[in-house]
């Protein structure tokens, strides 16, 4: 068998001509100018969202695709999805070592991570150990180390103190998250008292999208955090210092739809600002651009105006 050799590119271009050279493109997906695909269509992003998630296409039907010519060209975080589409495209493990329990539940995390609790099932402590590991950078040396913890991982599995260990992280993440709030916004624009056991609300989605006085939360944190911030508000605003980057987002896309209508948050874009952008659940401030934390609080603001100018008499708690 031949090298695995990933290439990884921030270019449309670039994932062209290597995609031309023979490459196959996993999860090229480039925003406003599409996606790059090869000969397995391997991507579920944007046009392409149509698409079953790649991971479950590579690990059911396509194990060893491309064992005999293992070249992919790749953009952005290399995530389970990805890392594992490649493992099983490259044949890296045998068959036997891809269970459909665990990239079933790969692919529910890539598509809806929302309301999934890692802890509960041993696929799901795999996944988060996975998730946990560090420096899993956008380059291509975070690729193929990504690719060695899972190879690792589908090979070797965990053992109890290792589970152990991702029971701790896990709960850490979900602390540090809760502490990240700034603040909880009603329809009225004004800062609510956080409630004093977050952990424990129900999530803020389907009907219970207009369950809280809270409408809209405003976080500033060093983790992921969405799967507990939806616990708050129905739609979260995110700043992440390090990236100078604001992120927007809705639990799902019901839940958007209910709230800013047909779209979802895609009817939000271009009110935030130029170059603002995303799905109907979630999007962000524009790439290059570095945001403050004051730019991430005037988005908050803007998202609970949308939010008063839309709702209904019957939904509205100021309504007569
Ligand atoms: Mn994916």
């Amino acid at each position: 068998m031949s090298a695995l050799e990933i290439v990884h590119t921030h270019e449309y271009d670039e994932a062209v001509r290597r995609r031309d050279a023979g490459f196959e493109p996993v999860e090229c997906a480039f925003g406003q100018y599409g996606s790059v695909l090869g000969p397995l269509c391997l991507d579920h992003h944007g046009t392409e969202s149509h698409r079953e998630g790649v991971a479950l296409r590579a690990c059911r039907d396509l194990y060893g695709a491309r064992a005999s010519d293992p070249r992919f060209v790749v953009t952005g975080t290399p995530d389970a999805d990805a890392v594992l589409a490649i493992v099983a495209l490259a044949g890296l493990v045998p068959r036997e070592r891809l269970r459909p329990e665990f990239y079933e539940l790969v692919d529910r995390h890539d598509v809806d991570p929302i309301g999934l609790d890692m802890l509960e099932s041993g696929p799901g402590e795999e996944l988060a150990w996975f998730n946990q590991r560090s420096e899993l950078f956008q380059t291509e040396a975070g690729f193929h180390k990504a690719i060695g913890h899972m190879v690792d991982l589908l090979r070797r599995g965990l053992d109890d103190e290792t589970r152990r260990q991702v029971h701790k992280m896990e709960l850490n993440r979900r602390k540090k998250a809760l502490g990240g709030i700034v603040a909880l916004y009603d329809l009225q624009d004004r800062a609510l008292p956080l409630p004093a056991d977050p952990a424990s609300q129900p999530l803020r989605r389907g009907a219970a999208a207009h369950a809280g006085p809270g409408v809209v939360l405003l976080v500033k944190s060093t983790v992921w955090g969405f799967d507990q911030w939806y616990r708050l508000a129905p739609v979260v605003v995110s700043y992440a210092e390090r990236m100078a980057k604001t992120t927007a987002g809705c639990p799902d896309v019901e839940t958007a739809e209910a709230l800013f209508g047909r779209g979802g948050l895609m009817n939000v874009w271009p009110a935030l600002g130029r170059g603002w952008g995303g799905r109907a659940t979630i999007g962000g401030s524009p790439r290059g651009v570095r945001q403050r934390v004051s730019d991430a609080e005037a988005t908050a603001h803007v998202l609970v105006r949308t939010l008063a100018s839309r709702a209904s008499p019957r939904s509205s708690p100021s309504a007569p």
